[in-house]
């Protein structure tokens, strides 16, 4: 399988974040990326495909904020990374504030995602990894792996969150649609929901979301991923939401998995899009599954014999020092 990954992401490196009311080292570090190099042989680097890719998922005014958010944070006279502290609630009027904080604020929606003078580069260079590896796929390979970090599931359309800022998976499906893929199909088996892609597809009917997740009524990111949100509008029926609890070990995990791979064969997708995290892990450091390093073999086994043209992006898993072996075994599975 063809792997993708761009040193120039490592710019993006934050010192820390806000972690259970106190300030830790970021987890989402560029160690994780190190890791996994080790761990997969060579890659090759993205292709730079400029932004129109990007604009065609994320609002114009939220990536001239990404773009100058932490000049901004720097002009304002503030030392470090920039990151919010006061949210709109619900977003109750759309007001155009100038101020640095309250723009933090009005584009994000955690405090978990701070953005350090590398932070556009490193974002920038993930989601091209991401269109390089889809490229490859279009291009006829079966599959490719997108070496993606920061990661993107829970940035939206003008959002960013949960350590990702531009939204890779949800930028690659629709440069494949745009490339001619009357329906492409999203799995993301992150640890935590992908908010942000459900919420940038949740009313089209030609991409379809299944996630399987820790149930957001005890984990991040709470407020996305229920079993009742299903989409809207010509997407009703497009997104599929498996929450499961803590203490999931791979008998629990794998009934979900078979749900999710035969809403997807239903679908009859042309793409598929995995987004991969690798903290569903038993020791990651902030997530509540069981699964063990072997049994990514088996789960990447069955999302193979789909038997579907496949882009694999990277998203999360924090246990840096099983994540080389996670990922190569999901990718040697698959
Ligand atoms: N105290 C991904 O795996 N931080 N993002 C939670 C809990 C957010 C994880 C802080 C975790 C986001 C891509
Ligand atoms: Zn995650």
């Amino acid at each position: 399988m063809r792997r993708f990954w761009d040193a120039r992401q490592l710019a993006h490196a934050p010192a820390l974040e806000l972690h259970n009311g106190g300030f830790v080292p970021f987890a989402e570090a560029p160690a994780r990326a190190e890791a996994i190099l080790a761990a997969i042989g060579p890659t090759e680097p993205a292709a730079d495909h400029k932004e129109a890719p990007l604009r065609a998922v994320h609002a114009e005014d939220y990536l001239a904020f990404l773009w100058s958010a932490h000049k901004d944070w720097r002009a304002a006279g503030r030392a470090g990374d920039a990151s919010g502290y006061a949210w709109p609630v619900v977003r109750r009027r759309p007001l155009a504030l100038d101020r640095i904080d309250a723009r933090l604020g009005a584009y994000s929606f955690d405090a978990s995602s701070p953005i350090g003078a590398g932070t556009w580069d490193g974002a920038y260079w993930s989601a091209q990894t991401a269109l390089s590896a889809l490229d490859a796929v279009l291009a006829g390979e079966r599959s490719a792996f997108a070496l993606c970090r920061p990661p993107g599931h829970h940035a939206g359309a003008d959002y960013l969150g949960g350590y990702c800022y531009l939204n890779n998976a949800a930028i690659a499906a629709e440069a494949a649609v745009a490339a001619g893929k009357r329906r492409v199909a999203i799995l993301d088996i992150d640890y935590h929901h992908g908010n942000g892609t459900q919420d940038i597809f949740y009313a089209r009917g030609d991409v379809l979301f299944v996630s399987i997740h820790a149930d957001p009524r005890m984990d991040y990111p709470y407020y996305w991923g229920h079993a009742d949100e299903t989409g809207e509008g010509p997407g009703a029926g497009a997104t599929l939401n498996l929450p499961l609890p803590r203490g999931t070990d791979l008998g629990t995990y794998l009934p979900a998995l078979d749900a999710a791979l035969a809403k997807i064969a239903d679908f009859a997708p042309e793409q598929l899009v995995v987004c991969y995290g690798a903290d569903t892990f038993a020791d990651d450091p902030i997530s509540h599954f069981r699964l063990r390093t072997d049994d990514y073999a088996e789960i990447g086994r069955r999302i193979a014999a789909l038997a579907l043209p496949a882009l694999i992006v990277m998203e999360g898993g924090y246990a840096v020092d099983a994540l080389g072996a996670n990922v190569a075994t999901f990718l040697s599975g698959f």
